[in-house]
């Protein structure tokens, strides 16, 4: 059947449409972004600042998905995205393991990946970079200022017990925390990890966690080090119950650096936090155009972070963003 050259035209025009709206679409680099969930100030902050910087930012189309703390969600989200055919992959992997079948899925799409805040134990072959924290060097940073500020109050040479909330079992930051804190007292006799369990990052659990802690070892509790603010807001309401005084009967040392931390410093319950910080978007927003314009991204974007001890937080809290 011979067709009408109306008929050609008009299919030829159909299609030079069609290839025109996929090029006007394409023109925005499509990134999609597997969120852990919202268990922390840190976590909430940190998504705020991607999407502010998505927003923000005319060439780049984010899709987001919260995982709710789980990884078989992630997994699921990260599938979805190489189903959408999404330009760039980025997430913060709630664990460490458990990972390569799926980046492998996603090596095969042809999709690059940035790991964001947190890292996995896969081949970094499997991503292009990772922006985040040195969670060994928060950990080192905890331990020197703790040593220090016991000399400085005239008890560095007593038996010094400290209790740990630790953060999501087989997460980056909960496994580091850990390593980097130990690496440091090691060299002293006197500072003794009595108890460490996981507070799961949560205000809830850590004061959960300390609440035990308290029951088992009670006054002889001199230190408590937390892998994150939340954890060592709620044990601080779990010492003011049990009748102790927090930042003075327990030094309590935190880590992320959130308004809640300098809060309780303010109030003299709380003596430190080890800066973490969450504001991590225009990084993502800027790898993922460089990764799309083919350049090179270095494999470890690093946060510049430093330390806050209580004498300094009125001050430095009015310049704080999140
Ligand atoms: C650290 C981040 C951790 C924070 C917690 O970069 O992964 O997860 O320290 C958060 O507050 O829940
Ligand atoms: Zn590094």
């Amino acid at each position: 059947m011979k067709m009408s050259k109306v008929m050609v035209m008009f299919i030829l025009l159909m299609v030079i449409m069609g290839l025109s709206l996929n090029v006007m679409a394409a023109d925005k680099i499509v990134l999609g972004f597997s969120q852990i969930g919202a268990e922390s100030e840190w976590r909430t902050a940190n998504t705020e600042d991607i999407k502010r910087a998505a927003d923000e930012d005319p060439d780049i189309q984010l899709i987001f998905s919260d995982a709710q703390q789980k990884q078989e969600n992630q997994l699921k989200a990260l599938r979805s995205f190489i189903a959408r055919g999404v330009d760039v992959i980025a997430f913060s992997p709630v664990v460490e393991t458990g990972w390569d079948t799926v980046l492998q899925e996603i090596k095969d799409a042809g999709i690059p990946v940035i790991l964001v805040d947190r890292t996995v134990t896969a081949d970094d072959s499997y991503y292009v970079t990772y922006m985040g924290s040195d969670f060994v060097e928060e950990g080192q940073k905890a331990a020197n200022w703790l040593i220090e500020y016991m000399e400085e109050q005239g008890r560095g040479n007593e038996q010094i017990n400290i209790v740990e909330l630790q953060g999501t079992v087989g997460s980056a930051p909960a496994n580091d925390r850990k390593t980097g804190f130990a690496d440091v007292i090691k060299d002293y006799p006197n500072y003794k990890i009595i108890r460490s369990q996981s507070g799961d990052f949560t205000r809830s659990k850590g004061k959960e966690v300390m609440e035990a802690f308290l029951k088992a070892e009670g006054d002889n509790i001199d230190v408590l080090y937390s892998h994150n603010d939340d954890m060592a807001i709620g044990a601080i309401q779990a010492i003011e119950e049990y009748g102790l005084k927090p930042g003075k009967d327990i030094i309590i040392i935190g880590v992320d650096a959130v308004k809640g931390a300098f809060e309780a410093m303010i109030q003299g319950k709380m003596n430190c936090t080890v800066e973490c910080s969450p504001l991590l978007g225009n990084q993502l927003m800027q790898a993922a155009k460089d990764i799309m314009a083919g350049k090179k991204v270095p494999e470890h974007i690093k946060t510049i972070e430093g330390i806050f001890p209580q004498e300094v937080a009125l001050e430095e809290y009015p310049n704080r963003k999140y």
